[in-house]
């Protein structure tokens, strides 16, 4: 493939479409005063060394690649709470926009690694001068501790070129139970906060 610009453009096309819209979630919860389930939203467009790595890796031929490499345009949502995952599931799911071709719960599921999130594959209709494509796009929904883990375990394997030591591997898997922790313990504590606020709401109401 000489052209990779060309090829990619749709994708870049989407990837920036879908942070807007996105974002635009994120801004009605805040002007709602209701908590927001969306920390922030980052994309990009697969570059195009990884793009060839994967597919060596995969084994996918570079023409058959806007079918089988699910994520050359990727989004990612970050949540505060564990429970915000769910709400944004939903609401991707209410959608018209586009269709949702997969979905993989690596929260429930947590892959080998030890890595956790939740992901969509979404066919997402971008209009270009030649008529309108469906492409495939990846959206990757986790809270802000997978996605701290998920980032410093993805440099360490780019540094280790995928051959992570095994007791670094071991370590890392420590680390990402200690995130998973971390998750439990501040949706508890979220819990037990709205919990007292109520209380008090009842007792200030029974007052008046
Ligand atoms: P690295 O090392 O590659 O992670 P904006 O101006 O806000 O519209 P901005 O600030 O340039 O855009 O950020 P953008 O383009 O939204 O997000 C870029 C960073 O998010 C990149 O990191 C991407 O790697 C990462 N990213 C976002 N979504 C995905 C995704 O779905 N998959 C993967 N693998 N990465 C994603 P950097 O800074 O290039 O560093
Ligand atoms: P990038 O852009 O470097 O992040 P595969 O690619 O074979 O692992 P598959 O079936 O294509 O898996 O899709 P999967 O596993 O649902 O999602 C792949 C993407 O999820 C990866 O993209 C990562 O962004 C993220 N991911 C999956 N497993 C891990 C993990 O163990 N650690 C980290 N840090 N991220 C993971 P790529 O291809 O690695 O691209």
């Amino acid at each position: 493939m000489n052209n990779w610009d060309t090829m990619l453009s749709p994708y870049k096309q989407a990837v920036e479409e879908l942070k807007v819209k996105l974002r635009g979630i994120r801004e009605q919860y805040q002007k709602s005063s209701k908590h927001t389930p969306i920390e922030f939203v980052t994309g990009r467009v697969k570059p195009v060394s990884s793009i060839l790595d994967k597919a060596k890796r995969k084994n996918i031929p570079l023409d058959r690649l806007e079918e089988e490499m699910q994520d050359l345009a990727g989004l990612r949502i970050v949540t505060q709470f564990v429970e915000d995952i769910s709400t944004v599931v939903s609401l991707i799911r209410s959608r018209t926009d586009f269709v949702i071709v997969e979905e993989r719960d690596y929260v429930i599921e947590q892959k080998e690694s030890g890595y956790r999130s939740y992901h969509i594959v979404l066919r997402y209709p971008v209009e270009t001068i030649s008529g309108r494509r469906m492409i495939l796009v990846e959206l990757q929904i986790r809270t802000l501790a997978m996605n701290f883990w998920a980032t410093i375990e993805h440099s360490l394997n780019y540094k280790y070129r995928g051959e992570i030591p095994e007791d670094i591997k071991l370590r890392l898997k420590r680390a990402a139970e200690a995130a998973f922790q971390l998750d439990e313990e501040v949706s508890q504590i979220r819990g037990e906060v709205r919990e007292a606020q109520q209380i008090i709401t009842r007792k200030q109401e029974q007052q008046h």
